[in-house]
């Protein structure tokens, strides 16, 4: 039976395009997987039947039948052992790729998050009230930086020779370095990493879902500022809604 993927162009959702693509590389004979874009700026993630699937109302979404999975690195996780390969050792491997997986989904993920948010999306907040915030931000996000440069000294991927789960779920935020604007070229290592894992042919296909191939890596003007629009309209105090 096909799986679901309801996603948007993002770097969470990138990380499943990736892992897809990687067990294909890896061998792995996949079902068919149904793409279904979701407009987060015009709030499809809100929507009664978004909500049944991922009750936390953020993309991306895996559908495999009766079972829904949210939160990006859970889905790398489920994929991961239902698709057994060395993208998730067994072993003492598993536990060193499954620390940093979740390494990313409480730090990561949060800060270079937040610090792009106030860096791009933030538009109408003034610049004393975002001063705090992106310094905070920008310095925790440098640090995390600095915490992967030195995991990576010596190893070609974070848990040693193989690309794993790890790296896939890293990898989509610090690629984006310029856009959040935290400064990464002192951490070799990582910018080398970045570059590696890039090379990679699967990695290119799961980046290019949602944009085109001579856009993965420099976005055109009017790109930026289409996705900075969408960015203010997500990141805006105005449409944040407690109540669900
Ligand atoms: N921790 C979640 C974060 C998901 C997330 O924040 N998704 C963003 C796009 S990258 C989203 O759907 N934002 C829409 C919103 O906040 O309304 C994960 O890794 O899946």
């Amino acid at each position: 039976m096909a799986m679901e993927l309801w996603t948007a162009a993002t770097p969470n959702g990138w990380k499943v395009n990736i892992m897809v693509e990687e067990l294909i590389e890896a061998g792995i004979e996949m079902p068919e997987l149904k793409m279904r874009s979701i407009n987060l700026q015009n709030g499809e993630q809100f929507s009664e039947e978004f909500t049944r699937h991922n009750p936390n109302q953020k993309i991306p979404v895996l559908i495999d039948g009766d079972i829904s999975v949210m939160e990006s690195c859970a889905i790398l996780q489920y994929l991961g052992e239902k698709y057994p390969s060395t993208l998730l050792p067994q072993g003492d491997a598993r536990w060193e790729v499954l620390q940093w997986l979740y390494w990313q989904a409480a730090n990561v993920g949060p800060i270079f998050g937040n610090k792009l948010s106030y860096t791009r999306y933030m538009s109408d907040v003034p610049d004393e009230a975002k001063a705090h915030p992106l310094e905070r931000f920008g310095k925790e996000g440098l640090r995390l930086a600095n915490v992967l440069d030195r995991k990576l000294e010596g190893r070609d991927y974070i848990c040693g020779k193989e690309i794993s789960i790890a790296d896939i779920a890293i990898y989509p935020w610090m690629r984006g370095w310029k856009w959040s604007k935290i400064i990464l070229v002192e951490c070799e290592n990582v910018m080398a990493w970045i570059d590696r894992v890039r090379a990679r042919p699967g990695v290119e296909r799961g980046l290019s879902f949602g944009i085109p191939k001579d856009e993965i890596d420099q976005w055109s003007e009017k790109r930026k500022k289409d996705t900075a629009a969408s960015g203010a309209a997500i990141a805006s105090n105005e449409v944040l809604k407690s109540k669900i």
